[in-house]
């Protein structure tokens, strides 16, 4: 079980021959009581052993949605990271790199060295986790262009990349899909060339036979499933149609019209018990279809890929009201030219993504009664406009205003320009790298049995717009508070405390 560092403490246990690492942990919260004019507060401690595979298996990725500009980005940044290929730009020699995936290029500490300073690991080595370079990536499309020309079609490589890797990935060809073009918009139509025929379980039972397919050429252990496909528009949720699991399945068997390519997908991928990610806004998760994944004790994670201007949001808002001014409006605008951008201006596509975009401050609002009364928000609107010649380039421009001491207004204005797909490509290898992960921690109380983690992988948040979280329970926005989830879950694992930054070590004589 070879790592990085080790913890030296009874309470972790290294396990060579079975290949686990036990953590007992203490885990410290507090409940809150009110009986209206104060508030009772109680420390809780709560014992919890958790149990993690060290064994890091043979991992296949199969996108939907493989040639689209996210979808082939990745595929070729993890062959061009594989093979170490570098090239000549204006600017100098540049190398593959895997920037913006929190797993690969980000760090963290593992505590106090002895010269007071904080020793850091990147974020990979504090478990055994899944190299991107070893996933094995497969996938399907309702276009039947080849991933090298995908890439070419997605204008976001380098040309120089492209070349370097056209041998390999014309090689690579998706798989025919679902379509029910009544999803997506009707300017999607000329791409679908590649496309199954028959009824809905029939293609249903035809994606299993792909997964299955997949991972047995490829010699895998397991497939993680992740739709990168277009933005649909939102399903009807019904009661007979999708409400329930066994609802579901009759309502697929019977062909019904208003059950998604998504939710086809992600029916599919639970049945083959392969975990299934929502990188898009769309409600693929009707609640038959988070009751099926309980049933089978298969993890989901969604929705939609927060790249850019979403996650300076939750950043800058949290910042605002965690400094006591208050944000009263807040105004997005974004112009793109890529297939995404001419997909999203048909109205019911914008509409997905306008929902998916505008929830993302209500926790940080809500949190501050000082600054809002009940039911008050900034206003906040979002526009989406296709402008064909600027391609995967995005421009975002926001403006912030809020009301600060006495009466006065501060108004922040940002502008960002960047390829918008190579902010989203990296988040595909983090949000299968820990699901995957997820897939090995178990985790018990002093009398209970190990157990997975919830269905509803909320843990997944940070890289996702409109987190999906477990029935009941709060969804957090705030993008530091979602990495601090990551971080100290995995920290618990191997018996680290989790980071609190206090530095008493510095303060106390
Ligand atoms: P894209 O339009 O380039 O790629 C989507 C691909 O899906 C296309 O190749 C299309 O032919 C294919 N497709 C459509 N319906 C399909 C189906 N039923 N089965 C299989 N393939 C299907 O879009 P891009 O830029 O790759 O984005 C993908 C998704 O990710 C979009 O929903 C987008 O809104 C979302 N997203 C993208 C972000 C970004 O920064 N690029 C960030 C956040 C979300
Ligand atoms: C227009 O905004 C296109 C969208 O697909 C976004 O680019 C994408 O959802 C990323 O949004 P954000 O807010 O995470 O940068």
């Amino acid at each position: 079980m070879s790592s990085k560092f080790y913890v030296e403490s009874e309470k972790v246990q290294y396990n060579e021959t079975k290949q686990t690492i036990l953590s007992t942990y203490e885990y410290q919260s507090s409940h809150v009581e009110t009986d209206g004019e104060r508030f009772r507060v109680k420390p809780v401690n709560t014992s919890l052993t958790f149990r993690t595979s060290a064994r890091v298996p043979r991992v296949g990725v199969m996108l939907v949605g493989w040639g689209g500009n996210n979808g082939s980005t990745i595929t070729a940044s993890v062959l061009a990271n594989k093979l170490g290929i570098s090239w000549r730009t204006k600017d100098g020699v540049k190398t593959a790199n895997y920037f913006g995936s929190i797993t690969q290029s980000s760090t963290t500490s593992l505590g106090i060295g002895p010269d007071g300073k904080d020793v850091y690991v990147p974020l990979k080595d504090l478990l055994p986790m899944l190299s991107p370079n070893d996933m094995e990536f497969d996938g399907w499309d309702i276009s039947s262009v080849n991933i090298a020309d995908a890439c070419s079609r997605a204008k976001v490589l380098d040309i120089s990349i492209q070349d370097q890797l056209r041998p390999y990935l014309e090689k690579l060809k998706p798989r025919p899909s679902i379509y029910c073009p009544d999803f997506i918009a009707a300017n999607q139509s000329d791409r679908a060339d590649n496309v199954l025929s028959g009824t809905k379980w029939e293609m249903v039972t035809k994606i299993r036979e792909d997964i299955k397919d997949f991972k047995q050429k490829k010699n895998l252990d397991k497939v993680i499933i992740l739709w990168t496909a277009n933005t649909e528009r939102f399903c009807d949720v019904a009661a007979g149609l999708n409400d329930t699991a066994d609802n579901l399945l009759e309502s697929i068997k019977r062909n019904e019209a208003e059950v998604s390519s998504s939710t086809l997908f992600a029916v599919a991928s639970i049945l083959e018990g392969c975990t299934y990610i929502n990188g898009s806004p769309q409600n693929t998760f009707v609640p038959g279809c988070v009751e099926l994944a309980e049933r089978h004790g298969v993890f989901l994670g969604g929705d939609d890929f927060k790249s850019g201007q979403t996650k300076i949001k939750s950043v800058l808002v949290d910042f605002l009201v965690s400094a006591g001014l208050k944000p009263t409006s807040i105004v997005s605008y974004n112009h793109l030219g890529n297939n995404d951008g001419k997909n999203l201006s048909a109205p019911k596509q914008f509409r997905s993504k306008e929902i998916s975009k505008s929830n993302v401050v209500d926790d940080m609002v809500e949190s501050n009664d000082v600054l809002y009364s009940p039911n008050e928000k900034p206003d906040h609107t979002v526009v989406i406009k296709y402008v064909p010649y600027v391609a995967d380039s995005k421009r975002a421009m926001d403006e912030y205003t809020s009301e600060i001491f006495m009466g006065g207004h501060n108004t922040i204005v940002l502008h960002n320009t960047c390829e918008d797909s190579l902010l989203a490509a990296p988040l595909i290898i983090d949000l299968v790298i820990i699901a995957e992960l997820c897939e090995r921690i178990q985790v018990k109380t002093i009398d209970g049995d190990y157990e997975q983690f919830h269905s509803v992988l909320s843990i997944l948040s940070y890289l996702l717009k409109a987190p999906m979280v477990p029935p009941g329970t709060p969804v957090v926005n705030a993008l530091f508070r979602q990495r601090a989830c990551i971080e100290n879950i995995f920290r618990a694992c191997v018996g680290l405390p989790p980071l609190n930054h206090m530095l008493l070590e510095h303060k106390i004589p």
